[in-house]
């Protein structure tokens, strides 16, 4: 099934200079990049985001993290395009995360994992809207 899905190289992925070598993975994946852009998250928007995690121990760390330095968000499409990018970016630690996907090459601790993708239809219909309300095709 074509979808579309919201991903975001974190602070800490744009300071180590991994933005490149994670497009031309989810290239050669055969996902599309249909648009993205660098920018400096709002706290608001990083909220709204990470919403699911509101309450729970992590989450203020969490938000702290993503707003320390620019982003790249990043709109993928391509068939199953949901799934395989979880599959490319692994497990959410880094330490647990299989080598060969992007946490488990570059992570380097739960909170800077590099990258975030969104883990499901209603996540990515959520998610995607707050940058490429323009863009958004396909309701997952
Ligand atoms: P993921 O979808 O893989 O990013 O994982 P989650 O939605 O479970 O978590 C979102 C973010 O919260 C993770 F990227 C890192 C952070 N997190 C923690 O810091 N501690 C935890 O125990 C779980 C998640």
């Amino acid at each position: 099934m074509r979808e579309q899905t919201f991903v975001m190289v974190k602070p800490d992925g744009v300071v180590k200079g991994l933005t490149d070598e994670i497009i031309a993975r989810i290239k050669r994946a055969g996902l599309k990049i249909v648009s993205m852009r660098r920018l400096k998250m709002d706290r608001s928007t990083a909220e709204k985001i990470y919403a699911i995690h509101r309450g729970k121990e992590f989450f203020k760390r969490l938000v702290e993290h993503v707003l320390l330095g620019d982003v790249v968000v990043i709109l993928v499409e391509g068939d199953n395009a949901i799934a395989r990018m979880r599959e490319l970016i692994g497990t959410t630690n880094p330490a647990k995360a299989a080598k060969g996907t992007i946490r488990g090459d570059f992570g380097t601790s739960i909170t800077e994992n590099v990258i975030h993708a969104a883990d499901s239809a209603e996540s990515a219909e959520r998610e995607l809207p707050l940058f490429f309300s323009d863009l958004v095709k396909f309701s997952a």
